[in-house]
């Protein structure tokens, strides 16, 4: 009842039935913070004038209705509307609805969700038998846990005696974690600047992940430095230039041609003199040949051990998570150049190979810095082990 006589007496402050709020009145609830009420005031009167049209689109604006501000930009052009409101709408990031890291990791892993029917499988009221098993060790083929590693893994659980579908999903779960516990690690920040290098194979991700690793360092607060040593392939230069912008992060490099050793001196010279936080360096994915580019890696590195002799604090090797296992012959490669401190395991959101982390991580024995989940600037996250089996099943 006292709900009632509240909203009694609300309704009796309301301007009376058929007179609208004026512009001027609107106005005042805008500035009083309240653009979702001027939304739903105007929603079916904002195209009887301009006046009220430019109105409703602050308002859809202000209320982080992006959707139906981008619309209405569309309709009627930002001639016809306020130029701040329309910069304000521009300049927002889309991605501004924050995601938990364990909702990113279950939109990274959608595929391998999907497609390998983990969560259908495991959700099925059905016997544990023969059948189970056999489809089972199909499914862990699938993503691409590797055969021997299939294989065993369901030897280990039928060893078990488990008699639910529960008990086996659940130690299944468990079995993944511990494995990829021990490719848990952070970041190396400890230096100051801390030098990291990204390498990998053309595609990979890496010039992507160093935009994505800029905006993340920057947005803690630290003073970030992008390097383009990637001189062969024409544009990559300038792709990093607009990630190093998007980052607001600075920017050192010399497009197409120049010698990617001498771009990153220049770099580290700026680096080391003017008190930078983190360096972070694009190379090549590809050159005339291989052994010319795991070279063209070891002069990188000898470089950084000109200003710190104990060389780079990360070597990052960036891994196209769409190649499931064939990355470990990639980190073989790459390993027998450089010493590698761990790995950026890329478009995980465009595969149903994730379950390749773990013969990756077994056999890699490096640390998985990070995973990328998407093409969006905060698409890169830490890699949580528990987090990351939990969104496989889940
Ligand atoms: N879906 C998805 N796409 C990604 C991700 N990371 C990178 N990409 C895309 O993969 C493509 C290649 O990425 P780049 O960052 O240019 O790869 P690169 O290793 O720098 O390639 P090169 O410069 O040719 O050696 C781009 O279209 C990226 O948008 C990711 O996590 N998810
Ligand atoms: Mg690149």
């Amino acid at each position: 009842m006292v709900f009632g006589f509240f909203r009694r007496k609300r309704r009796d402050e309301e301007p009376p039935k058929g007179e609208p709020p004026s512009v001027k009145e609107l106005r005042k609830l805008l500035k009083e913070g309240k653009a979702a009420e001027v939304v739903k005031l105007l929603k079916d009167r904002h195209r009887e004038n301009a006046e009220l049209t430019a109105l409703y689109f602050e308002a859809l604006v202000e209320a982080g209705k992006r959707e139906e501000a981008e619309k209405l930009l569309k309709e009627v052009g930002k001639e016809n509307l306020p130029p701040s409101a329309v910069a304000k709408l521009l300049e927002e990031p889309k991605e501004e609805k924050k995601e938990s890291l364990l909702e990113k990791f279950k939109r990274g892993l959608r595929k391998t969700r999907e497609w390998v029917g983990l969560s259908r499988f495991f959700s099925s009221k059905r016997k544990v038998d023969e059948e189970f098993y056999e489809e089972l060790e199909e499914l862990l083929i699938k993503l691409d846990l590797g055969v021997d590693e299939a294989v065993s893994l369901v030897e280990e659980v039928r060893k078990k005696g488990l008699t639910s579908v529960e008990e086996v999903k659940e130690y299944l779960k468990k079995r993944f974690k511990e494995v990829l516990s021990g490719c848990r690690g952070g970041l190396n920040l400890s230096k100051k600047p801390s030098v990291i290098l990204f390498v990998g194979v053309n595609g990979s991700g890496k010039t992507t992940s160093v935009g994505k690793l800029a905006y993340k360092l920057t947005k803690e607060g630290k003073k970030v430095l992008v390097v383009a040593a990637d001189t062969f392939r024409a544009a990559a230069t300038e792709q990093l230039k607009v990630w190093a912008e998007r980052a607001k992060a600075d920017f050192v490099g010399d497009g197409e041609g120049a010698d990617p050793g001498a771009v990153l001196y220049r770099g580290l010279k700026k680096a080391f003199e003017e008190g930078y936080d983190a360096v972070l360096v694009d190379t090549a994915g590809r050159l005339h040949t291989k052994e010319h580019l795991l070279r063209e890696m070891q002069k990188l590195v000898k470089v950084v051990k000109k200003f710190d002799p104990e060389g780079p604090s990360e070597v990052l090797l960036v891994l196209d998570a769409t190649i499931g296992q064939n990355s470990i012959n990639q980190a073989k490669m790459f390993s027998s150049a450089v010493d590698l401190t761990g790995i950026i395991l890329t478009k995980l959101d465009g595969t149903a190979k994730g379950g390749a982390v773990i013969p990756i991580c077994k056999k890699l024995k490096l640390p998985v810095k990070f995973v990328g989940v998407g093409e969006g600037v905060e698409d890169l996250q830490p890699f949580d082990p528990d987090k990351f089996v939990e969104a496989m099943f889940d």
